[in-house]
């Protein structure tokens, strides 16, 4: 990639509500465009035309950027939201997510998990063991920004996903943003279901598991969604983990495997 580089973010909102955001990392060159994109991703979103727009840009230093690989995708064919979140939920106990954490979590998003019961902006910090929020703002939540894929890793993971049928902006974007969540110091897994109505796929994301996906983790129709990060108990280091996650610029420039759809298998 060219440089410098720069951190291009946009928030859009709707009757004072969140709507729609995306970040990404750009060269100056394609700023325009993707500031572009961003306007016409506000003005177009199902939920609503965009009231507010909000793009920022600034310019990264190249110097703290790290460069890593994408996590290893995989994806568990469920029936319905119910098995897909009792998927979810095993996996997340297995990455060490205690039963009360997982269910503080699925409750939350599944009320909205802001104070007026609407979808948060960023995502909840949950402690791990205790099911604590941590988050300081529990209408804002904590947004993760400053990541995105090299050039070659994009035409990678387009190619990848397109055999798969998966090519499309949530998987790509939810794909890099957990990613960078799991390189965070003090994270020891997330959790996503979307809050898009149309779209009811979400996922469990942990270092050993890598991003593990079920089409099914919330009704058609349901706008409440969101993501949820576990922290390792007792060890919450919070001003450094949002710094972290706000403002580390991180390029993956490797894709990981990307799995065949395979039906999940009830565990006894
Ligand atoms: C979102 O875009 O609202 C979150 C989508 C999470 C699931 C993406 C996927 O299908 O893997
Ligand atoms: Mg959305």
């Amino acid at each position: 990639m060219n440089r410098p580089l720069y951190s291009i973010r946009m928030q859009a909102s709707r009757n004072g509500h969140h709507l729609s955001g995306a970040e990404r990392l750009s060269t100056a060159i394609e700023l325009e465009p993707l500031a572009a994109d961003m306007v016409q991703r506000a003005l177009g979103h199902m939920r609503g035309r965009a009231e507010t727009i909000q793009i920022s840009i600034e310019e990264v230093a190249e110097g703290q950027i790290d460069y890593v690989a994408l996590p290893d995708l995989r994806t568990y064919l469920v029936d319905n939201y119910g098995q897909g979140r009792q998927a979810a939920a095993g996996l997340l106990c297995q990455a060490g997510v205690s039963p009360l954490a997982i269910d503080t979590a699925m409750a939350a998003m599944a009320s909205g998990a802001a104070p007026d019961g609407r979808s948060m902006r960023g995502a909840m910090l949950i402690d791990a063991v205790s099911g604590r929020r941590l988050e300081p703002d529990q209408a804002r939540g904590v947004r993760v920004s400053r990541m995105d894929l090299t050039e070659q890793a994009r035409q990678e993971l387009a190619l990848g996903l397109q055999s798969l049928g998966l090519d499309n902006a949530h998987v790509r974007e939810a794909l890099v943003l957990a990613g960078k969540v799991l390189t965070t110091p003090g994270i020891v897994a997330e959790l996503c279901w979307s809050d898009d109505p149309d779209y009811t796929a979400g996922y469990v994301a942990s270092a050993h598991q890598g991003y593990v996906r079920f089409p099914h983790l919330k009704p058609l129709g349901e706008e409440r969604g969101g993501r949820a990060f576990f922290l390792a108990a007792g060890q919450h280091k919070l001003p450094e983990l949002i710094n972290y996650l706000q403002y580390r610029p991180l390029l993956f420039d490797r894709i990981g495997q990307l799995n065949r759809p395979q039906p999940w298998v009830v565990q006894s």
